[in-house]
């Protein structure tokens, strides 16, 4: 494997594989969009229903290569390599925001994004860049948030 085209470091596809095991609830192989929903669900996040299906499609549009309406894993893994950009575009995006200090900068390089999202708050700011005012940021819980009821202990243990 070692003329493999791909920049993906194995260490960085088991935690791809661990983000994407989470979100896919009923283990299908294959996340759907009730599944991302169920995501932003868990996350509490401040957002009516609807605006939910509208990120949630914007999401498959993006994501969904082939166009079967789901994100299979390698769907999935070349979102990824969009990633670097995107971290530093947050990074330079959110610098000064005092709401994100604890998570910023993030490496692009390693799992920090994924980890950072888990947090809410950053996705609720980064949902607001791309559509300002999406969301009430007074309505966003600053405590610590927790999207995911599976825990990685939870996921290791299976192992
Ligand atoms: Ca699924
Ligand atoms: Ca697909």
């Amino acid at each position: 494997m070692e003329n493999s085209t791909t920049t993906i470091s194995r260490e960085e596809l088991e935690e791809l594989q661990e983000a994407f095991n989470k979100i896919d609830i009923d283990n299908s192989g294959y996340v759907s969009d009730y599944e991302l929903q169920d995501l932003f669900k868990e996350a509490s996040l401040p957002l009516p229903g609807y605006k939910v299906r509208e990120i949630v499609e914007k999401i498959l549009v993006v994501a969904d290569n082939n166009k079967d309406g789901k994100i299979s894993f390698e769907e999935f893994v070349s979102v990824k390599e969009e990633k670097v950009a995107f971290v530093n575009w947050i990074n330079k995006a959110l610098e000064n925001d005092p709401d994100c200090s604890h998570l910023l900068p993030m490496n692009p390089n390693d799992g920090s994004l994924f980890k950072s999202l888990a947090d809410g708050i950053l996705l609720c700011k980064m949902i607001n860049l791309s559509e300002p005012d999406t969301i009430d940021e007074r309505a966003i819980n600053k405590k610590k948030l927790t999207p995911f009821t599976v825990s990685v202990s939870t996921l290791a243990g299976n192992m």
